[in-house]
């Protein structure tokens, strides 16, 4: 270097070797942008979303970023996630064409639309890997401002780590909660309530996130006069300013998206202060543009002035970085024109080995079944339009293996009538193929490792004549007291759970006993609450979050159902976020809190397990059974079980209820009674009446709705009754239509009825109000006893005959 170099060196924000190096990063992530769009434009991919225009403040920001620390970002963060070394660029484009394999998409082995980033926290095994040994990013989903929720807890785990002594000697997750959580989110999104929450429970924690705006002003064709108050986000986000001293907040900046030597200090200022002192920052990166518009979808000249347009060019963050690179001198105009065209190549040199890398299997296997289709044409009845449709197949350009799938459903049409040897191995192809395509699409749905609910093997609860009896709550303090002291990375929380040990005491006594970490009180804020969860359990530790009532579960209905449920099935088994989320519900009066919205629920929820105990030893056997394995659960317990009396298990920190597994808990001979929950005391009541009048079910509580009757013990209860009813509190056609279809169609139940199948669920409205509401809105023993009364009487009018109306 020459002297007048090395001044110049001083006043960089970075050596000049870096500097080139992060504009040649942002420079092929914007040379991805317009290949990608291309392939799309070409048919070769189906859509595409990508980043151009936000790449210097990503390539800043990466340069902020260490080892251990989280993302949870959206569809534009492909620089930051090449710069951080976790993605490459044929990975990128991988995922563009959904390439089904884990090792060409290592984010979401096909399943995820492009630029839905993440990176493999997981082993092959469903083990943790080393996290601190890499930078992180959870794994993206689509829903604007649903990153939010989970980096509350990315966040707060840091500050557990750092806070709780019994986690410092835990490496493989955190070195002394060090970590900053990094969010990133555009202008439009932070119109989302889910943001503002997110915001808020990320102040009152002071968890340490650093959360970067990128604002182009736009959400899709939305001018930000639409999005937000005064167009300015961090004018408005000034209130959580933080007054060192005085009060608790954000440190909050604003920067220019094209100004890379501000970029760059900034971030790096944020990220010293926000790693030590665990204080949280705002950075609203402004005059951001999006060259090729919103995505593939459309073309932002229909909607953005021709000013506006001309301004972007001008404003764009390359060109500016590259204008301000010659006048530092940092490079010459030739020296980047050489380098450009040096990365301009190289891009298509990766975007063709990813497409080929894609091709390759499905040739091959278009390949065996053109030969096998050759072989089967010899001889064919049809053998003319057999090889018809084999170069049609051949001829096709798109590279779907759905198109292998009809051509052999048609073929095979062609020589149903045919002998044919090749026929055989033509329908063991077609089967062989079936199998891989579920395979690739339907794996990791839940755990396949070896701490899966499911493969848990049962500890039975074990009395003495010292054994106790107790309150209901008291049987889940005992076991919660015991999961706290067995394990310091179980963390629970929610709306008074800390001081008062939640609503009905299953905590009493235990935040005074482990401290405010383990046990702790939230706000009122179930999305976040659930978010917290995620976040925490992405980062090894073991969160018990709990949403107060089962109604006010819909608050955090989407983050479970699009996040939380979804996480390891669409990272295809890289990420799993063990979260147990603990709620009560059935049997108060009252239409927000008598609730038993269970089929909307396990709908909306399948990758996680939904557990519904009727009473607290086997709520307290869930748990035990919950915290061994790594699936995500949500347990309902029965409201007005928590002051019944139960006998307290010795081995109330040990023992298990296996999930999948009903109950009989009535056994009989007329008829099976299948539910669960509050409902299995109203079936036990109304059985004692139809015993009465010489009916005798047998009543099975399914305890575990997903996953249900695993080994299909209500089918033998059926094959022993031949008459089944299916009762619960939710509306018509919800849970009670769901075990029907698991009994009747699943396990073939059809065949072993001698009447008809009932369903005896609530009525479709909510309930209502006092005991007298209650009893006209959900099943009760009256209502139960007749039906079944019914149902006897239509099969042996003379034995049953009626007398009740
Ligand atoms: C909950 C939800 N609503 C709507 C959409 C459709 N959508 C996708 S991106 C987008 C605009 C987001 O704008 P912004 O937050 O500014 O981010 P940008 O794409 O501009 O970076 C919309 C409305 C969505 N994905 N999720």
């Amino acid at each position: 270097m020459t002297d007048k170099q090395v001044n110049k060196a001083m006043t960089l924000p970075l050596p000049p070797e870096k500097i080139i190096q992060d504009y040649r990063l942002a420079y092929k992530s914007r040379q991805v942008s317009l290949t990608g769009r291309r392939e799309v434009m070409s048919g070769k991919a189906k859509f595409g979303i990508f980043g151009d225009g936000k790449e210097v403040a990503q390539v800043a920001l990466a340069d902020a970023v260490q080892k251990g620390d989280f993302r949870s970002g959206y569809y534009r963060d492909q620089t930051l996630m090449f710069a951080t070394g976790e993605l490459t660029i044929p990975e990128f484009f991988a995922q563009l064409y959904a390439h089904a394999d884990v090792e060409a998409d290592p984010a979401s082995g096909g399943r995820a639309m492009n630029a839905h980033f993440g990176t493999r926290s997981l082993d092959p095994g469903g083990g943790w890997k080393k996290l601190t040994e890499k930078f992180n990013s959870s794994s993206d989903i689509s829903p604007t401002g649903a990153q939010m929720p989970r980096l509350v807890g990315l966040a707060y785990a840091s500050k557990l780590y750092r806070q709780l002594e019994a986690l410092h000697s835990d490496t493989q997750f955190s070195n002394n909660g060090n970590e900053i959580a990094f969010g990133t989110i555009g202008n439009a999104t932070t119109a989302e309530g889910v943001f503002w929450e997110a915001i808020n429970a990320i102040g009152v924690l002071q968890a340490p996130a650093v959360i970067s705006i990128w604002d182009d002003e736009y959400g899709i064709s939305v001018h930000n006069e639409h999005q937000m108050v005064k167009e300015d986000i961090s004018e408005l986000l000034s209130g959580f300013r933080r007054h060192p001293g005085k009060t608790n907040g954000f440190d909050i900046y604003r920067v220019r998206g094209w100004d890379y030597p501000a970029l760059v200090e900034t971030y790096q200022n944020v990220a010293e202060t926000v790693r030590n002192e665990h204080v949280p920052a705002i950075v609203h990166v402004v005059e951001l543009t999006q060259p090729q518009g919103h995505s593939t979808s459309g073309s932002h000249e229909r909607y953005k002035t021709k000013e506006r347009l001309d301004w972007e060019q001008e404003h764009d963050c390359l060109r500016k970085f590259r204008e301000w690179i010659i006048s530092e001198g940092i490079a010459s105009a030739e020296e980047m024109k050489r380098m450009e065209d040096e990365d301009r190549a190289l891009v298509e040199s990766f975007r063709k080995q990813a497409w080929e890398a894609y091709a390759r299997p499905i040739m091959k296997e278009r390949k065996q079944l053109a030969e096998m289709v050759d072989r089967l044409a010899e001889g064919a009845s049809h053998r003319d339009e057999v090889l018809k449709l084999k170069n049609r197949l051949l001829n096709n350009p798109a590279m779907l293996r759905r198109d292998h799938m009809a051509a052999a459903r048609e073929i095979l049409m062609l020589v149903k009538g045919d002998l044919h040897p090749a026929k055989q191995s033509l329908i063991q192809w077609k089967q062989d193929q079936q199998r891989l395509g579920e395979e690739l699409y339907g794996s990791y749905l839940y755990s396949q490792s070896s701490h899966s609910a499911q493969n848990l093997k049962e500890t039975q609860p074990v009395y003495s004549e010292k054994s106790p009896t107790v309150y209901g709550f008291e049987v889940l303090n005992a076991c919660f007291d015991r999961a706290l002291g067995r394990d310091p990375r179980v963390i629970a929380f929610g709306e008074d759970v800390g001081r008062l040990g939640d609503v009905n005491q299953g905590f009493k006594g235990l935040q005074a006993k482990y401290g405010e970490l383990r046990v702790s009180d939230t706000g009122i804020r179930e999305s976040t609450i659930i978010g917290q969860a995620i976040g925490m359990a992405l980062r090894g530790l073991r969160p018990i979050a709990e949403i107060q009532y089962l109604d006010y579960l819909l608050y955090a209905i989407q983050i479970m159902s699009d996040d939380l449920a979804t996480l390891h099935w669409r990272s295809h088994g890289g990420q799993k976020a063990p979260v147990i989320v603990r709620t009560r519900g059935h049997r108060l009066e009252g239409i927000w809190h008598s609730g038993s919205l269970m089929a909307g629920i396990i709908h909306l929820v399948r990758g996680m397990h939904v557990l519904v105990p009727r009473n607290m030893t086997q709520a307290a056997g869930f748990y035990n059974s919950l915290l061994q394995s790594d699936d995500p659960a949500l347990v309902v317990e029965v409201l007005n079980s928590y002051r019944i009396h139960e006998k307290l298990p010795d081995n109330v920190g040990e023992f298990t209820v296996p999930l999948g597994v009903p109950e009989v808990i009535r056994p009989g001979k007329h008829i099976t009674l299948v539910t669960y929950g509050a409902c299995c005391r109203i079936c036990m009541d109304a059985s004692e009446q139809l015993s009465k009048v010489g009916i005798d079910p047998e009543v099975i509580d399914v305890q575990s709705l997903l996953p249900f009757d695993l080994h299909s013990a209500i089918l033998e209860s059926l094959k022993k009754t031949s008459r089944i009813a299916f009762v619960d509190e939710d509306v018509p056609g919800g849970t009670t239509a769901y075990m029907l279809q698991e009994v009747l169609e699943k396990q073939g139940g059809y065949t072993w009825l001698d009447s008809a199948p009932i369903t005896i669920p609530g009525k479709p409205h909510r309930p209502a109000y006092g005991s007298d509401g209650d009893y006209w809105s959900k099943p009760n023993v009256e209502e139960i006893f007749e039906k079944v009364y019914d149902l006897m009487h239509e099969a042996n009018p003379a034995k049953y005959p009626v007398f009740y109306r």
